[in-house]
C-alpha cells in the first residue's frame, strides 16, 4: 500500500455533476417550466421517472419510480418525454467548457466528470466558481462541484450542496466527517452490500471503521479493501483521461413501427454520421459494427460485422450499416433500430503501436 507522503503536496481533484440534468435543460428550453414541478420520463403507464427537477423532489418523486406513483405524489408535475440528442448535445457543450479548464479530465457519464487541477496555479475555489459562471452563462445549466485531494472524497462532496453547491473536503476534516455518513455514501456499496452490513447492525461509516480489513475483504470480496482504505479518506485511484471505452453506440425508438426501408436508411445514415463525430472527437477507431432492431413484437435482432481494419468515416461506418440493413428480413414493422460501434483503438495507441514496431 502506498503511504501519503506527507512533504509531498496532494493532488487536487474535483468532481462535477449536473445538477437535475434532463429536467435542467428541459426548463432551460421552456422557461414557462420554470419554478414547477418537471419529470421527465417513458409516456407510457408502464415507464419509469429518468429524472425529476428539484421541485418535484419535494413530492417524493425521484429517478427509477414509475410514473403512476409520480403522478400520484406529484399531480400537478409537468411530465415530458426524454429528448436524449438534445443531453447529449448540451453534455457535449459542457464538456467542452470542462475541458477548457483542465485537460486531465476523466468522464464519468454523460452529466459527471472528475477533473485533476493540481498542475494549475490557481486557487480552486476560484476555478471553480469560473467553472460553474461559463457554464451557467453558456448552457443556461447548473452543476453542483466537490474538491479533495482524491475521486471517493471529490464525488462525496459534490452531493453535498445539490443543487449548484460547492463543497470541499480537506484532510483534517477526516475522519470526522465521514464517520456520521450512512454506509450508502460509499462509493463501491451497492444496494445489495448496504443491505448486507445493516443485517449486521453496521450502519454509518463510523460502524464500518471499527471492522478490520480482513472482515470487510471476508465479507465484501476484493472491493472489501478498497472500501476498508476509502472510509479512511485514501483513495489513490488517478484522473484516468484513457477511460477505456468498449463502444459507442446510437439507437432511436418510434412512436410507431416502420417498415419504410427508405426511412430506416435515412435514420442509418444520420447515425453513421454522429457516430463518426463522436469517434472521431474522442480519436477512436472502431473495427466492429452492430446493426440492432426491435420490432414491433419486442423481438430483437442484432447483426455485426468485424472489418479487417479499424475505420471513423460516417461513410464507411453507413457502408457497413447498410450492408446488414439489407441482410435483414424485414418481416414486421420496426419499432428501433440502432448502430454501435465496437473493438475500438484510440489514436495514442494506433500511434503507440506504430513506434513500437
Ligand atoms: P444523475 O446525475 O444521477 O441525476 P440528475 O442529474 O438528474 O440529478 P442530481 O442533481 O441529483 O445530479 O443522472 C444524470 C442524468 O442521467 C439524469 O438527469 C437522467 C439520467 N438518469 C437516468 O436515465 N436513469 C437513472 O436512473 C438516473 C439516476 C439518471
Ligand atoms: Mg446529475
Amino acid at each position: 500500500m502506498r503511504q501519503i507522503d506527507k512533504n509531498k503536496a496532494l493532488p487536487t481533484i474535483i468532481h462535477v455533476d449536473l445538477d437535475a440534468f434532463y429536467a435542467s435543460v428541459e426548463e432551460r428550453d421552456r422557461p414557462s417550466l420554470k419554478g414547477k414541478p418537471v419529470i421527465v420520463g417513458g409516456r407510457s403507464h408502464k415507464g419509469v421517472v429518468t429524472t425529476a427537477n428539484y421541485e418535484a423532489r419535494k413530492y417524493g418523486v425521484h429517478s427509477a419510480m414509475p410514473m403512476f406513483m409520480a403522478r400520484q405524489k406529484c399531480p400537478q408535475g409537468i411530465y415530458v418525454p426524454g429528448r436524449m440528442e438534445r443531453y447529449q448535445e448540451a453534455s457535449r457543450e459542457v464538456f467542452r467548457i470542462l475541458h477548457s479548464f483542465s485537460d486531465v479530465l476523466e468522464k464519468v457519464s454523460i452529466d459527471e466528470a472528475y477533473l485533476d487541477i493540481t498542475h494549475l496555479e490557481v486557487k480552486p475555489h476560484k476555478l471553480v466558481e469560473k467553472l460553474k459562471e461559463k457554464v451557467y452563462q453558456e448552457t443556461g445549466l447548473t452543476l453542483s462541484v466537490g474538491i479533495s485531494y482524491n475521486k471517493f472524497l471529490a464525488k462525496l462532496a459534490s452531493d453535498w450542496h445539490k443543487p449548484a453547491g460547492v463543497k470541499a473536503i480537506t484532510p483534517e476534516m477526516i475522519p470526522g466527517i465521514l464517520v456520521p455518513l450512512p454506509i450508502k455514501k460509499v462509493h463501491g456499496l451497492g444496494p445489495k452490500s448496504c443491505t448486507l452490513l445493516n443485517n449486521l447492525g453496521l450502519y454509518t461509516i463510523g460502524d464500518l471503521l471499527e471492522l478490520s480489513e480482513e472482515f470487510l475483504v471476508d465479507l465484501l470480496g476484493k472491493s472489501g479493501r478498497e472500501i476498508y482504505h476509502r472510509i479512511r479518506g485514501i483513495d489513490h485511484r488517478p484522473v484516468n483521461t484513457h477511460r477505456e471505452r468498449k463502444s459507442l453506440g446510437i439507437e432511436r425508438t418510434f412512436p410507431k413501427g416502420t417498415r419504410n426501408r427508405q426511412v430506416l436508411i435515412t435514420y442509418l445514415e444520420d447515425f453513421s454520421k454522429e457516430l463518426s463525430q463522436d469517434l472521431k472527437e474522442k480519436k477512436l477507431h472502431a473495427r466492429t459494427i452492430t446493426l440492432k432492431v426491435k420490432d414491433e413484437n419486442f423481438k430483437v435482432q442484432s447483426r455485426g460485422k468485424t472489418l479487417f481494419q479499424h475505420i471513423n468515416d460516417a461513410e464507411e461506418i453507413f457502408q457497413v450499416a447498410n450492408r446488414l440493413f439489407q441482410e435483414l428480413p424485414l418481416e414486421e414493422p420496426l419499432r428501433l433500430i440502432g448502430i454501435t460501434a465496437s473493438n475500438l483503438l484510440s489514436e495514442d495507441l494506433q500511434q503507440l503501436s506504430f513506434f513500437d514496431l
